[in-house]
């Protein structure tokens, strides 16, 4: 129950117990969506892995199905890793995963439904061609660096692409292969992306975006007004990097935009904890949505103690932002439909040094969305031009440092006596020609446990303070605060693990600890239904 286990989620995913990773293979198929994910069947820790499976109508309430895959031939014996399912022209769907080997190597096996007139997709059957893709002597590929087969993508030639992530010593790759049938699998000269110095690709992702439109493109999409995204999930830093670029679907190449960077000095799908995500496009909606795993801060102890460790993150619908430099994402909207008894404050000043509860809420279990308005910008600090690290400047400024204009923002998961509190803010500064406003989430007061990461995390947000409000919404749910900044441009969530402030105990509040006032425009809270999750 709730008291005993204070951390366990309302409405994000999640399985009864045990340690969970990566989402994998995710669709939708005769009306079902299907969530597969990395699952121990046997304890709170990462090993035994198999693709557990969930179904759901809304992607908001989840039924278990039995596991989907797991190890029971030499090609995959070892383990049953990370891939994706890639929706066949005649409608079935095909999956590809990694499989460890009975030599430990990593190598690509295929798997298609029993019974494809299931929506439930309930039993695999394993391609008596396994693996279909393999480390040889002569392709050079290493062995224990080569997993997470991509959705494939059809070429107008009518065959099969996808990649699959590697490395050649510190050289990150994304190797491409080529399929007529599917089945038979060749390795291109090139990879379709590599980039130095960035270290293994976990979990890549490669798809394409609208550049004038909102809606989502499916994965085979080419055309002039169609731009792709290529993400790595970098194993040395566990973030999701992405860039937009490129694709040359003649050559088979993709070039990041001029400004466009490779590896942890480029754009991140969320600056806090999420990692080995994959988006999927959901032809019911027209939409392309994104899956990521929450990884755990609390100890490998308390998770062990707890039971569990590891949730999903609310799937988001991602699309190019408005300058093409950038995505931008949203919770879909199915999850509006768990809000209850609404609170909306009105309109008001927060004086510099005050605070604001937001009451009636269940804010252990909460969705709100506060909009700031700063009219006064005469004395925003100036940024000094060698704070150029956003995380590391929101650790040295945290929500209890004094500004001018901020920090303001919200205090999540508070203790009445401010024991206990994750704070999620802006400040703004005066650029060289321009403000910047630095995003951050300060989870160093969140529990007066002192065995949890409490990691302060940052990022600039691209919004001009001057011109547009400053909007903050934060889904709450226990054990995590996923918030989202500048309307979806900047994302950043947190696992966090309160000892006071849980169930009704936690408090939610507006706060300005700058010396001065903002305005919020907009103030609206929803205590959070349970969802219905496995
Ligand atoms: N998790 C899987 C791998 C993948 C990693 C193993 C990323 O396939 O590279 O559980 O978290």
């Amino acid at each position: 129950s709730a008291t005993i286990q204070p951390y366990r989620t309302g409405y994000h995913f999640q399985p009864p117990k045990n340690w969970i990773n990566d989402p994998n293979g995710p669709m939708i198929y005769k009306g079902v969506y299907h969530l597969f994910y990395q699952y121990n069947p046997k304890g709170a820790v990462w090993g035994n892995i198999v693709w557990a499976h969930s179904t759901s109508r809304d992607l908001v309430n989840w039924t278990p199905q039995k596991v989907a895959i797991f190890p029971s031939q030499p090609s995959d014996i070892n383990g049953t890793w990370s891939g994706s399912a890639t929706i066949l022209p005649d409608g079935t769907p095909a999956i590809l995963y990694t499989g460890i080997n009975p030599l430990n190597q990593q190598v690509q096996n295929l798997a298609l439904p029993k019974n494809p007139s299931d929506p439930y997709l309930l039993e695999w059957v394993k391609s008596p061609k396994n693996p279909v893709m393999a480390p040889t002597p002569e392709n050079q590929i290493n062995a224990s660096s080569f997993r997470d087969p991509t959705t494939a993508w059809l070429g107008v030639d009518g065959r099969w692409r996808l990649i699959v992530g590697s490395k050649i010593n510190r050289k990150g790759l994304a190797y491409l292969y080529r399929s007529k049938d599917f089945v038979h699998w060749i390795k291109a000269k090139h990879p379709l992306h590599s980039a130095k110095k960035t270290g293994m690709w976990e979990c890549v992702d490669f798809f394409p975006v609208s550049v004038n439109s909102p809606v989502g493109l499916d994965t085979s999409t080419l055309g002039p007004h169609v731009k792709h995204v290529l993400k790595a999930s970098l194993d040395d830093t566990k973030h999701d990097y992405y860039t937009i670029g490129e694709y040359d679907h003649v050559k088979d190449i993709y070039t990041p935009d001029e400004g466009s960077v490779d590896g942890d000095s480029g754009l991140r799908y969320d600056y806090g904890k999420f990692y080995a995500s994959k988006t999927f496009f959901d032809s019911s909606k027209n939409r392309r949505l994104l899956l990521g795993w929450l990884n755990e801060s609390s100890s490998v102890s308390d998770d062990i103690k707890k039971g569990w460790a590891g949730i999903h993150a609310i799937p988001r619908v991602v699309r190019l932002d408005k300058s093409g430099k950038q995505l931008v994402q949203w919770p879909i909207k199915e999850i509006e439909k768990l809000r209850t008894n609404p609170v909306h404050l009105p309109s008001q000043y927060l004086k510099g040094g005050s605070v604001l509860e937001v009451p009636g809420l269940t804010a252990a279990q909460a969705d709100v969305e506060i909009t700031f308005k700063v009219s006064d910008f005469s004395k925003a600090e100036v940024l000094d031009t060698s704070w150029t690290n956003p995380q590391l400047l929101c650790s040295q400024k945290g929500a209890s440092v004094k500004g001018s204009l901020g920090p303001f923002g919200l205090l999540i998961l508070a203790s009445k006596g401010m024991q206990e509190y994750t704070s999620v803010f802006f400040r703004i500064f005066k650029g060289q020609n321009k403000h910047v406003v630095l995003m951050c989430s300060d989870q160093s007061r969140s529990s007066l446990n002192p065995d949890n990461d409490k990691t302060t995390y940052g990022a600039f947000v691209d919004v001009d303070p001057v011109h547009e409000q400053l909007s903050l919404r934060s889904l709450i749910d226990h054990s995590v605060v996923e918030s989202f900044g500048g309307q979806g441009k900047n994302c950043i969530s947190a696992r966090v693990y309160p000892t006071l402030a849980i169930n009704e105990a936690a408090h939610l509040y507006a706060f300005n600890n700058g010396s001065e006032s903002v305005t919020i425009t907009r103030l609206s809270a929803w205590s959070m239904k349970k969802a219905h999750i496995n």
